[in-house]
């Protein structure tokens, strides 16, 4: 990784940032309220994350869109949707050997009164030129094993999604959100949008790459220890009724998650998991 810049900064709504620079020019924007990364913005200053012109900016409240954080549940179910990660505060783990910024969360008598398990978390976001890098790792700090899933939610910013294509999920079997959990093998060598689309791959090549054709941009997707991968696009209906998002928005942005979803994972105490997924922007014909 390059030589980075760390800066402090208020943000929307006078919530604590962090402002992540290289040498490249490349820069990160990373909200404390989250762990969240909200901006990438790459060499040639192209902002390659959405972020919904609705957003809320609340602490406490997930910002829609950027990469929200999922742990230690994926979707719904005994705890608030997508887990308590995305709606705490983390705080700044000052380490100058770091090549980015790290974040850490630990369990509070808040997160134990809805999941009764002892954890750290940490987040490492890095820039290198082209490439952003998010590292997400989570601790047993308990005496008894526990189970989470855990992803990077992250919402790509595209010109005109009707000419947007998902390249590497051929073959691979996927759960249909959509169809009760319906299972299905993808058939298509590219993946493309003109309906809405939740699907849950199963474990899936760890390398896929999203290409923007409308937007002459492409953006490689390596993913390390996060088997599963999910598409998403909440299309007119969906997005109708999310209040924190524009009606017509969805024709600007795709979700490619990576993360444990249906492989869900299981540390001992002191065992600690790691997953990492760098994405890589390049300029495609
Ligand atoms: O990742 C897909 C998904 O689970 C969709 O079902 C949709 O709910 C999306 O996440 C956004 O969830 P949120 O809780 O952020 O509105």
């Amino acid at each position: 990784m390059s030589q980075h810049a760390i800066e402090g900064f208020t943000g929307r709504r006078g919530l604590p940032a962090l402002r992540l620079r290289d040498s490249s020019g490349a820069q990160a924007d990373i909200y404390l309220n989250g762990g969240h990364v909200t901006s990438w913005v790459n060499p040639a200053g192209e902002e390659m994350l959405f972020v919904s012109d609705s957003s809320r900016w609340q602490q406490g409240q997930p910002i829609r869109g950027g990469i929200p954080l999922v742990f230690p549940q994926f979707g719904p179910g005994p705890l608030p949707q997508h887990g308590f990660a995305r709606t705490s505060q983390w705080k700044v783990v000052d380490d100058s050997r770091e090549a980015g910024v790290r974040l850490r969360l630990e369990s509070s008598s808040e997160t134990l009164a809805d999941w009764p398990h002892r954890f750290a978390a940490e987040v490492l976001v890095g820039l290198s030129g082209e490439s952003l890098d998010v590292c997400l790792e989570i601790t047993n700090e308990d005496e008894s094993p526990f189970t989470f899933q855990a992803a990077l939610h992250t919402y790509f910013r595209v010109a005109d999604i009707s000419r947007v294509s998902l390249e590497g999920l051929r073959g691979v079997t996927f759960v249909d959100s959509l169809r009760e959990r319906a299972r299905e093998v993808e058939q298509r060598q590219q993946v493309r949008f003109d309906r809405e689309t939740d699907r849950v791959y199963v474990r899936a090549p760890d390398l896929l790459t999203l290409r923007d054709h409308a937007g002459h941009r492409a953006v490689t997707i390596r993913k390390e220890n996060m088997p599963d991968v999910v598409v998403w696009n909440p299309w007119i209906g969906k997005s109708r009724r999310m209040e924190d998002f524009g009606d017509d928005e969805f024709t600007g942005m795709v979700c490619v998650e990576t993360g444990a979803v249906e492989n869900t994972v299981t540390l001992q105490p002191g065992e600690t998991y790691e997953g990492r997924t760098v994405l890589t922007s390049v300029v495609a014909p």
